[in-house]
């Protein structure tokens, strides 16, 4: 397998860009927690964001401006919308310079999913376009603070009034929470306990400035600082009907369709991460001597190198069948969730690896590999936890979807 010579292209782009525009910058961010605005606004005018945007709906009201922006870049692109696989590509890149700037970059893909594939044209015009003109940030409202991996069990509710929908809804765990321009919100608009999830909820884009809307307090997390987590509470939002994504009833479904759209640029990010990792590991085990020699000499280090590289390998390609599946229109649920398990684990266990090679001074922050370990554990928790990716590769409904 190969890239093509455009996918090469736009891989140089995203890691030239992580490696000098990112990693001088990551520790910053993360001592800080200051969302990095700035670098996220160089990373959209190269088109590195807001990736797999159709070309029409950048096109639509800014002209040839979209393709402008995209710079270098654009030649490739004329005609096309990005794929899964290219955005998955970015994304592994810009994660090997700081997850946390990657997540905060992905989230808009995650707010924008469920326009791109169950909005309707106009709703595409109004809410795609603005992020092609702009560097807008959006996101995806789903986790309350009593319900994340079950997704049906959410309280939040939308009522009809007059020409829309009352919504009250507490969302907790927001990636780009207090950034957004505009939130995809997941709400039940069905208070019947019997209806099945499949027809009890329904998805609203709601804008940021809409009275009720108000964004909580920034959360302290463990690692991938730069990322901003809030609480959203939605008070009273009246929602007009043409904010309704699909039909009433349908939002269960478009919610997990996202992921199946997202979890492999996640699996990606993890894969950066590991990658990172490893050459950190490696650069160290190769200068550091103990007992006369360099420490890769000794064969329980380089084994330890040799199992982050199967893992990250293995990883890799998990991601790509998933994101191919996308790219090919097949239903990728079960492979989308294999990626995301699997570079979860390979991302936890390379940056413990790195940490345990590096000795005393992985445990400190005046080397990388800390921040790597501290980052790292979000991959099995965020976006669907490492137990429930294992709980749909094992349910028989996915495996027949794919084969
Ligand atoms: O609840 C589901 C689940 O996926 N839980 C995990 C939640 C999760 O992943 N949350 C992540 C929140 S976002 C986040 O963390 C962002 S991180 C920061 C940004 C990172 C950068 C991007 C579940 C456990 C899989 C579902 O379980 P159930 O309640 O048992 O529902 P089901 O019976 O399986 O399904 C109900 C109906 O929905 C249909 N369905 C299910 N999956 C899909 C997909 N596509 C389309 N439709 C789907 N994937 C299913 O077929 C059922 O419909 P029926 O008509 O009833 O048959
Ligand atoms: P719980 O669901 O309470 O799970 C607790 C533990 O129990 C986990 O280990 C879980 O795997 C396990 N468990 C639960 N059910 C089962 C089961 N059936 N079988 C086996 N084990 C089980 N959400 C959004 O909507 N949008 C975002 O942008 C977003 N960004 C996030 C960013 C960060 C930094 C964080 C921390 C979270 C974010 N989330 C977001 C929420 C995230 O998706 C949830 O935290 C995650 O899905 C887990 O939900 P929970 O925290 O409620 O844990």
């Amino acid at each position: 397998m190969e890239l093509s010579p455009d996918q090469k292209q736009f891989q140089d782009v995203a890691r030239k860009f992580a490696r000098e525009e990112i990693i001088p910058r990551a520790a910053h961010y993360d001592q800080t927690g200051e969302y990095p605005r700035d670098i996220i606004e160089k990373a959209w005018k190269l088109g590195l964001v807001n990736t797999h945007i159709p070309t029409k709906y950048g096109e639509t009201c800014s002209g040839i401006k979209f393709d402008q922006r995209r710079n270098h870049v654009a030649e490739m692109l004329s005609g096309l919308g990005l794929g899964s696989f290219e955005t998955c590509l970015i994304e592994e890149e810009l994660a090997y310079g700081c997850s946390g700037i990657a997540t905060a970059v992905a989230a808009n893909s995650l707010g924008e999913a469920p326009v791109i594939y169950f909005g309707n044209d106009e709703q595409k015009k109004k809410y795609l376009t603005r992020m092609t003109q702009e560097p807008f940030i959006c996101a995806y409202c789903v986790t309350e603070a009593g319900a994340g991996s079950d997704v049906a069990g959410i309280k939040g509710k939308a009522e009809k009034k007059g020409d829309g929908y009352v919504l009250n809804a507490q969302k907790m765990w927001i990636t780009n929470g207090g950034q957004a321009n505009w939130y995809f919100v997941l709400a039940r608009t069905n208070p019947d306990p019997n209806v099945p999830a499949g027809k009890a909820f329904t998805g609203f884009v709601v804008e940021a400035d809409w009275p009720g809307v108000s964004p909580g307090r920034k959360e302290q997390n463990m690692g991938q600082r730069a990322s901003d987590t809030r609480g959203v509470s939605f008070e009273d939002v009246f929602v007009p009907k043409e904010n309704v994504l699909g039909e009433e009833g349908m939002g269960f479904k478009i919610a997990m369709g996202a992921f199946d759209v997202t979890r492999p640029p996640v699996a990606a990010a993890g894969v950066g991460l590991a990658q990172r990792a490893l050459d950190e590991a490696t650069a160290w085990a190769l200068q550091r001597k103990t007992f006369g020699t360099e420490i890769i000499n000794h064969q329980a280090v380089a084994f330890m190198l040799a199992e982050m590289a199967m893992g990250i390998e293995c990883a890799r390609m998990a991601w790509q069948r998933a994101a191919w599946e996308v790219d090919n229109g097949l239903r990728n649920t079960y492979f989308a969730a294999i990626a995301k398990a699997l570079a979860g684990d390979v991302a936890e266990k390379c940056a413990t690896n790195a940490v345990q090679i590096f000795g005393g001074a992985g445990f400190n922050s005046e080397y990388p590999v800390e921040k790597l370990m501290r980052d790292s554990k979000i991959f099995n928790i965020y976006e669907g936890t490492a137990q429930i990716q294992r709980m749909i590769i094992s349910r028989p409904t996915y495996y027949n979807t794919t084969h």
